[in-house]
C-alpha cells in the first residue's frame, strides 16, 4: 500500500479520537495565551478524547514546563500535542523480533473473544517467513468449533505448518507437541493461538496458566513472548484487559487491531502511558498483509490532528 493509502487507514482508526481531541482544542479559549485555565482544558480534551487521565496530566505537564504563559497557535498547539504524545509512544513502539537462542522462540497469543488473535498470527507468520524464518503454528484454540479449521486455513495461505489436536482436546498437550515437533525440525518461531477468553472466566484462565506451566517445563525461557491482542474499537475496556491478562498470563507485548475501521484507537497512548509494555504492531485490516510496525510520530500526528 502507499504510504498515502496507509496513513488514510490509519486515520480511520484514530478518527473518533482525534475528531474529538480536535473539537475541543479548537474550543480552547485564552485568547492564543497558554495559561492555567487554558491547559485545564487542554487536559480535559485530552481525557475525553481516550488518552485518559495519566497520559493527560503529563502531557498538561510538559507542555506547562516548557512553554507556561507563552503565545501559541491553534495548529501550533496541536504540533506541541503530537509532540507530546509522541513522548510517550516512542519508548514502547517495538516490532516483534526473533531472537530466541537456542530455538525455537515461542509466542504465544491471548485476549478476549473475537479480538483478531487468529488473523494476527496469520499475519505474524507471513511476516516472518517473508524474512526466511521457519515458522511453525499450534492451534490451542481447542474451545471454540471451527477455529482449528480457521487457523488451518491461515496456515495454508501463509504457507507454514500447524500442529492441532481434537476439538474439545487440551491445549496444553498440543502445545507440548508443538514444541517438540518446532525443535525437531529446527523451526525459528512458534506461534501458538490460543481460545478467546473474558477476563472474568476462570476455568480458561486457568487454562492459560497451564499451557505457560507446560511450556516453562520444555524450556524455562518459553514462552518469550505472551502477545495480548486488542480490539481498538473496545476503546477503555482495553485497559482492563491488560490488568487481568498481565497478572495472570504475563503478558510481554501488545497488537491493536481494527485499526482500520472507526475505532477509539487513542486508548493506545493510555495504554503505553500506564503500563509501558511493549507495541509490536498494529492491525488494519482483515488480509495477511494488514499488519504494520507500530510508527509513534505518525500515530501521535493522527491523533493530534497535523498528520
Ligand atoms: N477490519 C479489521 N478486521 C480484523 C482485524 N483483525 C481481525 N479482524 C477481523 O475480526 C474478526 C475476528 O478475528 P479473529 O482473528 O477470528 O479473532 P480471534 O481473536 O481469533 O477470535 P476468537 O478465536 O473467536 O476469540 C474476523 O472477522 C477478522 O477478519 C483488523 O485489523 N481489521
Ligand atoms: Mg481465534
Amino acid at each position: 500500500m502507499s504510504d498515502a493509502g496507509w496513513s488514510e487507514k490509519l486515520l480511520g482508526g484514530f478518527r473518533k479520537t482525534s475528531d474529538r481531541l480536535s473539537e475541543n482544542l479548537t474550543g480552547i479559549t485564552g485568547g492564543g495565551k497558554l495559561d492555567d485555565a487554558t491547559l485545564d482544558e487542554i487536559e480535559d480534551a485530552l481525557i475525553i478524547s481516550d488518552l485518559g487521565p495519566s497520559a493527560a496530566s503529563r502531557i498538561r505537564g510538559r507542555l506547562a514546563e516548557k512553554r507556561l504563559g507563552a503565545q501559541i497557535t491553534q495548529i501550533g498547539l496541536k504540533e506541541a500535542v503530537a509532540e507530546e504524545i509522541a513522548d510517550i509512544l516512542r519508548p514502547v513502539a517495538k516490532p516483534l523480533e526473533v531472537t530466541a537462542f537456542p530455538r525455537p522462540q515461542v509466542i504465544l497469543v491471548i485476549g478476549v473473544n473475537g479480538s483478531g488473535k487468529t488473523t494476527t498470527i496469520a499475519k505474524l507468520a507471513h511476516l516472518f517467513t517473508e524474512d526466511d524464518y521457519g515458522v511453525l503454528l499450534a492451534a490451542g484454540d481447542t474451545f471454540r468449533a471451527a477455529a482449528i479449521g480457521q487457523l488451518a486455513t491461515w496456515a495454508e495461505r501463509a504457507g507454514v505448518d500447524l500442529v492441532r489436536g481434537p476439538e474439545g482436546g487440551d491445549p496444553a498437550s498440543i502445545v507440548f507437541d508443538a514444541v517438540k515437533q518446532a525443535t525437531d525440525t529446527g523451526i525459528d518461531a512458534l506461534i501458538v493461538d490460543t481460545a478467546g477468553r473474558l477476563q472474568n472466566k476462570r476455568e480458561l484462565m486457568d487454562e492459560l496458566q497451564k499451557i505457560r506451566r507446560v511450556l516453562g517445563r520444555l524450556n524455562p525461557e518459553a514462552p518469550h513472548d505472551v502477545v495480548l491482542v486488542l480490539d481498538a474499537t473496545n476503546g477503555q475496556n482495553a485497559l482492563s484487559q491488560i490488568d487481568v491478562f498481565k497478572e495472570v498470563a504475563g503478558v510481554t507485548g501488545l497488537i491493536m487491531t481494527k485499526l482500520d475501521g472507526t475505532a477509539r484507537g487513542g486508548v493506545l497512548v493510555a495504554a503505553a502511558e500506564q503500563y509501558g509494555l511493549p507495541i509490536h504492531a498494529i492491525g488494519v485490516g482483515e488480509k495477511m498483509e494488514d499488519l504494520r510496525a507500530f510508527d509513534p510520530d505518525l500515530v501521535a500526528r493522527v491523533i493530534a490532528g497535523v498528520a
